[in-house]
């Protein structure tokens, strides 16, 4: 490949979310999360109250060993670290007047240790992570009130690290809420019906949130650049038949849709027509309208597989795990969890997203989900992670291609940089990392990190900047 295409300040480093590394699920003065009581993942309903057997509630105790772990992700020469910040840390409850000292102070030493290695920091503000309270008492995004209390939350955020951090996403997967309304929307079911209607307005909530506090990031943190994140999930067309390209379309717009608003400042025509014909009528402002017109900087996105679109409706099946729908493509092999394998659609995606928004683009989540199997090798424990290596080696060097298209890339971002509990799976098996985390399922381990082979393929890409793979 063209290696010299990654540029010399190209962002190097891994992705973590709060609720997934973290642990102390009630220590600082942290209120509960949605996914305190979501034991199971992403499929089950949520628990009463925290369980024994949610493995997120003590995770993998970055909240005590941080120094350790981002020791260890500059041992790997990451130039760029994302995490989340738990909004339940900062206001337990989420609607309270005033924010939780200690849980900014914790993201203060953690902002230190990153200064320390010279690691830029880029922060998801609300990954999956709505506090439990504002899930139960306002039905979550359900509500145009949360509008309100995430502005609040990011003023503090702001005012607190606009000095230190100079990237922000709003959203996780902001697309997902239409998918997973409750890890993604904070929409306690069974109380909200889940109509269209319903899912689209706590969305349009979202947005609206997103544009604000977009302002308000220019106001108070100048220079700071705000990003969406959309979960990129390509559809191609399952045979050349012109109907199963125009089912395509109408997949694509799921991911361009939100794009679509959070770099134009409006809903696109698709959408509207959409509306008009499921007879979806939003609730939408003035004052709305004028907000959504702050559009974003750059556009980050996760991707981890492709799917094909059909026509033919009986042919739709629900995809494993959190990523959703489409039918299987002949052409390509998938993971351990069925998600299709495509490195070649990360160039696809990246051309297509940067042709239609001329947005730069952040690869913010990418990897493999595997079951890893601690070995020995000359006395000390890792892991043969070949396939893990292969993977991020072939999706790399598509990264490179899209470079050499002219298409404008921040950086890279791996999913699970070390391994972490898994979103859909909410088990420690669906390993992700670098670096392998001892514990399983059952919660035990001694909570041991071991580098695993991909720890040094990943240093080599890092100190060559791409030259390597
Ligand atoms: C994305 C989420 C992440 C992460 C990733 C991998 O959708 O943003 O939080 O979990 O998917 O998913 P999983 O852990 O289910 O394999």
């Amino acid at each position: 490949m063209t290696t010299s295409s990654f540029p010399d300040k190209f962002l190097w480093g891994g992705a973590t979310a709060a609720n997934q590394i973290e642990g102390a699920y009630d220590e600082g003065g942290k209120g509960l999360s949605i996914q305190d009581v979501m034991p199971r993942g992403i499929t089950t309903a949520p628990s009463d109250a925290p369980t024994d057997d949610n493995l997120k509630l003590g995770a993998i105790d970055f909240y005590n060993r941080y120094i350790d772990d981002i020791a260890l992700f500059a041992e790997m020469g990451f130039t760029v670290f994302r995490f989340s910040i738990a909004w339940s840390r900062i206001f337990p409850m989420g609607d309270e007047d005033k924010p939780n000292e200690e849980g900014l102070a914790f993201y203060d030493r953690l902002l230190d240790e990153l200064e320390k290695h010279g690691i830029e920091p880029l922060v998801t503000i609300s990954h999956y992570e709505t506090p439990l309270h504002l899930a139960r008492t306002y039905d979550g995004w359900s509500s145009r009130e949360l509008i309100g209390f995430y502005e609040r939350y990011c003023r503090t955020l702001f005012e607190r690290y606009g000095a230190r951090v100079k990237y922000w996403l709003t959203f996780n997967e902001i697309n997902s809420v239409l998918h997973e309304p409750f890890m993604s929307g904070g929409i306690a079911t069974p109380k909200t019906e889940l109509t269209q209607q319903n899912l689209y307005q706590a969305i349009h909530h979202e947005l609206v949130a997103s544009a604000r506090v977009t302002r308000l990031a220019r106001d108070i943190m100048p220079g700071a650049l705000v990003g969406c994140m959309i979960l990129a999930l390509p559809a191609y067309p399952l045979t050349p038949d012109p109907a199963d390209v125009v089912a395509a379309m109408k997949t694509q717009h799921d991911s361009y849709a939100f794009g679509d608003i959070h770099c134009r400042g409006e809903y696109p025509g698709y959408l509207l027509r959409y509306f008009r014909d499921h007879g979806i009528e939003l609730d939408i402002t003035d004052q709305d309208r004028d907000d959504l017109r702050n559009t974003v900087d750059f556009v980050s996105f996760s991707y981890y597989m492709s799917m094909c679109e059909t026509a033919d409706t009986s042919a739709r099946v629900t995809g494993a795990g959190n990523i959703f729908g489409g039918v299987a493509n002949p052409t390509l092999q998938a993971s351990e969890w069925g998600w299709q394998i495509d490195p070649q659609g990360l160039r696809v995606v990246m051309n297509d997203y940067w042709d239609r928004w001329q947005k730069p683009l952040f690869i913010v989540e990418n990897g493999l989900g595997a079951k890893d199997v601690l070995v020995e090798i000359d006395g000390v424990p890792s892991v043969e992670d070949d396939y893990r290596i292969d993977y991020l080696n072939q999706h790399l060097v598509q990264v490179g291609e899209a470079l050499a298209d002219g298409v404008d890339v921040l950086g890279y971002t791996t999913w699970g940089c070390i391994d972490l509990v898994s979103a859909s799976t909410a088990q420690m098996s669906k390993r992700y990392g670098f670096v392998y985390v001892d514990r399983d399922d059952d919660g035990s381990g001694s909570l041991e990190r071991y580098r695993k082979k991909s720890f040094f393929w990943y240093r080599n890409v890092i100190s060559s900047n791409g030259a390597s793979l």
